[in-house]
């Protein structure tokens, strides 16, 4: 077994299957994993908890819509919302996620969207990848019927399997997105163009999700997904992502790293189970946030170019306890 490798991305997929101890059912979820890169599930929500989210955050939609804002989208809502939390930490959801990936869930955030977001189709591993790599997932929960009139999600059965492409295949050095509007604008002009093109060019087939309340979608790391046109302009579309890591990984922002000159963004995630911030692994070893890492090097590098105005010793003890 490699276990660096989650276990339905191996290339040793069946061979791995046999090894394993699984039933007949997780063998079938599996393998439907490891071919499509989604899983359409049942959750155990009741329509109390479902309306609960609703309800709870229908006040700040409407904050967010009157000043102006497009109310498309409430980040962590679980820190003030328990009915948001309870969605994001369910038993059934993890316990799912635990079989998909072999190793423990990590719920670390939480999207709410009252509306369609029309997004534009993206893999969610330029936002959050890992080190091993693609141990990261989404869970989608409709909180209403989704149709094609209130904007539906749409992703590419199997576009798992593509390779990641990481802002260097456009051209651009993650690093230099130093604040929000850059970030946003390189995302916009280089990331999601390019997608749109490789997914025109290589022609493969869409589908978008139409479920029921309650229901349910689980996409890998590197499934191609975003936000189908509202056609009813009236709708609504409710839904929830949870966004989850697994354990003893480095957890980073690809979009904003340049691995090559040790720019690695790393983040510093919270457990939405626990409350509790969770430690980057690198091989069972403690690793800190990689943006600290970055603002050191370039601390350093400043230092080198004034260095002649102090004493060598001065400068090398200073770089030791920057380095720290
Ligand atoms: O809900 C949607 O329309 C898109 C959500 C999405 O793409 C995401 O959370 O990564």
């Amino acid at each position: 077994m490699y276990d660096n490798v989650p276990i339905f991305e191996s290339p040793f997929f069946e061979s791995e299957l046999s090894q394993g101890i699984f039933t007949d059912e997780e063998k079938d979820m599996l393998r439907r994993f490891n071919r499509d890169g989604y899983l359409i599930i049942s959750t155990d929500f009741s329509e109390d908890q479902l309306d609960a989210v609703v309800a709870d955050l229908q006040p700040e939609f409407d904050t967010l819509t009157k000043n102006g804002g497009d109310g498309r989208r409430i980040v962590d809502a679980w820190k003030k919302h328990e009915s948001v939390r309870t969605l994001a930490i369910n038993k059934e959801i993890q316990k799912t996620l635990k079989l998909l990936f072999q190793r423990t869930p990590i719920p670390f955030q939480t999207l709410n969207f009252p509306v369609g977001t029309q997004q534009k189709t993206h893999s969610d591993m330029i936002h959050f990848n890992s080190i091993p790599q693609r141990f990261m997932c989404g869970v989608w929960v409709a909180l209403e019927d989704i149709t094609d009139d209130n904007g539906p999600l749409h992703y590419y059965p199997g576009s798992h399997k593509l390779p990641f492409y990481d802002m260097i295949d456009m051209g651009v050095k993650g690093s230099k997105n130093t604040n929000y509007k850059k970030e946003m604008m390189s995302y916009a002009k280089d990331y999601e163009v390019f997608i749109e093109r490789l997914v025109a060019t290589i022609g493969i087939k869409k589908e978008k999700l139409n479920i029921k309340k309650g229901q349910a979608i689980i996409w890998s790391a590197n499934l191609l997904h975003g936000g189908e046109k509202i056609n009813d302009p009236n709708s609504t579309r409710h839904s929830q992502v949870t966004h989850y890591f697994f354990n003893d990984c480095i957890y980073y922002t690809p979009y904003l790293s340049d691995i090559a000159i040790n720019k690695l963004y790393i983040r510093n995630i919270t457990d939405i189970n626990t409350g509790k911030k969770v430690p980057n692994k690198y091989f069972d070893k403690k690793v800190n946030p990689g943006i600290e890492r970055a603002i050191k090097n370039d601390v350093i590098s400043m230092l080198s170019k004034v260095s002649h105005l102090f004493p060598k010793s001065f400068v090398e003890k200073t770089k030791k306890i920057i380095s720290k």
